[in-house]
């Protein structure tokens, strides 16, 4: 039916892994229902309580197999300056023969599922098509739900081909591993022995292609979310001109019914979902605020013909953290996670329902935890240390439509129009609670200077920083100095830039408590930055950037000491030379490729803290 290009494709990689059937995944109910049936025969998934959860299932993932393995994930150029400092490197040769290696035979005696899928709205000109072959059902129901896949998708990749021209100059040379064709993202993935020593998560970003094996988790399995639309299409990006970010993107309707839209690049687990599905705090209900959820992970953003930035949602669905999530602090995502949704790592209660640490309800009084052990609250280990439930890391996947607050736009091809960049991260202390960069360039910078402090219980070593420009270190794929000077470039293309925003919600104070209660109340500092956008506001000059005047913030029911607003507003010229050093010994391992204009900001911040 289908292309030749394909076709071939997906009999040369069979031949490689030696699967007893193909199935070509259509997208149905029917299909859903029986590959679900199927997934539970074997163990892969658990029903849950459907009277309670409709459509819910629940999975486990090998004990070894819990996060992404940014260790094991590869960029595969020829040339390794291509991947740049910051991402692991292998040549292509190499990718392929040591993979491949693994991937011999890896599917005997299982199906190998053919999952073609766009990321963006089918039938967008800007939305990029993949096909992924997988042995995992569980990554295929997944799939299903974070993309948008199936029959529609065929259609469509078949009518990409038939207006291909005869002979294309168009298309980019290919390795001689690939013929020549329809373009769509090769991605190959398999669970072969879930052994962290023969797992790999490569890129061949000259091929358009990613091969994944050995692990069957989210950002290292579903290879249309972190594999494609972000390290993949990072790198077309650069080529085409437009922007894959790590960034969620969300409406804000103001009170003249407006609504202005955001994106919001943090690292993960540091609260983009939390922000996207944000509920207005009671104080501000009067003024008639509505948020409106586009995307929570990726956005990709182009130049529109106005000359503005438009940021589409490549993703249609919701791979969210669960611990911390309950109806008080995400109400909205609650309300997204009770039906059709596949939880993962979780606590399993005797009646079938789910429950984490920081979730809804009673603690319950026994259940299994994410390992399947009898779990009981209050147990701790050889060590004395208390034993979770849930995976820190344990997660819900649920289809964007769930969620209460799902923008109309999403499936809108050009996407909404940006009117503020916000960049954000995890610090204890430094960056103030919001501050506005002086132009586009120095945005780049402050983007690029981003960092975030691991916490005790999820990283390591409390108060440790790791320095993670635009959210996109473990994301970006290509060298990150050319992923700046990408930066820099659109600054000069887009006539009607975003202002480019950074914020912080987690300072804290002598005793380690958030100075910032957060979560809804965020909303107070988007009304400012949206004022600022529309020039509603004055603001106050610093050597980081524009700050807030307290005056010009809605604090109406909000109980904050002066004092507090003052600490979150502070900017200690002292601190910030210190984290210089850190920012300059980061730029160094660049070298040249480095744009000049970083290092002029970077001088230019200095001589500004210097002033003081
Ligand atoms: P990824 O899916 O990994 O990309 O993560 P994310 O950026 O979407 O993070 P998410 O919204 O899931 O939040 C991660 C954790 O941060 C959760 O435990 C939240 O409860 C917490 N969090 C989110 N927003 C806030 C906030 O405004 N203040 C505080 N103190 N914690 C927050
Ligand atoms: C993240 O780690 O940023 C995630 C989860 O959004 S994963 O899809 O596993 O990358
Ligand atoms: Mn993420």
């Amino acid at each position: 039916m289908t292309n030749k290009c394909v076709s071939e494709w997906i009999k040369e990689m069979a031949s490689l892994c030696q699967p007893d059937s193909i199935y070509w995944c259509d997208g149905s109910i029917e299909e859903k229902e029986r590959l679900q049936q199927e997934a539970i025969n074997k163990g892969e998934l658990i029903e849950l309580n459907q009277a309670k959860l409709p459509g819910c299932f629940y999975h486990r993932t090998a004990l070894n197999d819990v996060a992404r393995t940014e260790q094991l994930t590869f960029i595969c150029t020829p040339d390794k300056e291509d991947a740049g400092p910051t991402n692991n490197w292998m040549s292509p040769d190499e990718g392929y023969r040591r993979a491949g290696a693994i991937f011999s035979g890896s599917m005997k005696g299982r199906t190998m599922y053919v999952i073609p899928f766009s990321m963006g709205p089918v039938g967008s000109p800007f939305s990029k098509i993949g096909i992924q072959l997988t042995d995992s059902i569980y990554v295929v129901l997944n799939m299903r739900i974070v993309t948008r896949m199936g029959k529609v998708v065929t259609a469509e990749l078949d009518k990409r081909s038939r207006l291909l021209p005869k002979r294309s100059r168009l298309l980019p040379k290919r390795s001689r591993l690939l013929p020549k064709g329809v373009d769509f993202t090769r991605c190959l993935h398999s669970i072969a022995d879930l052994d962290v020593n023969r797992r790999l998560i490569l890129h061949f970003p000259q091929d358009n292609t990613i091969w994944s094996v050995g692990s069957g988790y989210g950002g290292n399995a579903l290879l249309g979310k972190k594999c494609l639309s972000l390290r993949i299409a990072s790198y077309i990006a650069q080529k085409e001109g437009w922007l894959a970010e790590h960034m969620l993107i969300m409406g804000i309707e103001g009170p003249n019914g407006n609504v202005d839209y955001i994106a919001a690049a943090f690292p993960s687990a540091c609260g983009k979902t939390n922000l996207a599905m944000l509920i207005p705090p009671m104080g501000l209900k009067h003024k008639g605020y509505r948020i409106w959820t586009v995307g929570d992970d990726i956005a990709w953003m182009r130049i529109g013909s106005d000359g503005a930035l438009w940021a589409v949602n490549p993703e249609f669905g919701i791979f969210g953290v669960a611990p911390g999530t309950n109806s008080k602090t995400n109400p909205t995502a609650m309300a997204t996670i009770q039906s059709d949704t596949i939880y993962t790592n979780v606590v399993l209660k005797p009646d079938k329902t789910v429950w984490w640490e920081g979730g809804d309800g009673p603690i319950p009084d026994n259940g299994l935890d994410w390992q399947g052990r009898q779990w009981k609250p209050g147990m701790t280990d050889a060590t004395g240390t208390h034993i979770k439930g849930a995976h820190p890391n344990s997660r819900f996947t649920a289809p964007i439509t769930n969620c209460p607050s799902v923008s109309h736009c999403i499936e809108q091809h050009q996407g909404v129009p940006i009117s503020a960049i916000i960049f954000g991260g995890r610090r204890a202390r430094l960056a103030p609670l919001v501050y506005e960069s002086f132009n586009w360039q120095h945005g780049v910078f402050v983007g690029a200077t981003m960092a975030s402090e691991r916490t005790a219980a999820q990283y390591g070593a409390l108060g440790e920083v790791r320095r993670d420009p635009m959210a996109m270190l473990p994301f970006c794929g290509y060298n990150m100095a050319d992923y700046f000077g990408h930066w820099l470039k659109m600054g000069n293309l887009i006539t009607k830039p975003p202002l480019i925003f950074n914020v912080n919600w987690f300072r804290t104070d002598e005793n380690n408590n958030f100075l910032w209660p957060g979560y809804g109340e965020n909303l107070r500092v988007l009304e400012w930055i949206i004022n600022r956008c529309n020039g509603k506001v004055e603001s106050i000059e610093t050597p980081i950037g524009y700050v807030p005047d307290i005056k010009d913030m809605d604090m109406t029911g909000l109980d904050i000491d002066t004092k507090d607003m003052e600490r979150l507003l502070e900017i200690n010229p002292n601190d910030w030379l210190g984290e210089l050093k850190s920012i300059r010994d980061f730029f160094a391992q660049f070298g040249d490729r480095l744009p000049s204009e970083i290092w002029d900001e970077y001088k230019a911040l200095e001589k500004r803290l210097q002033r003081r």
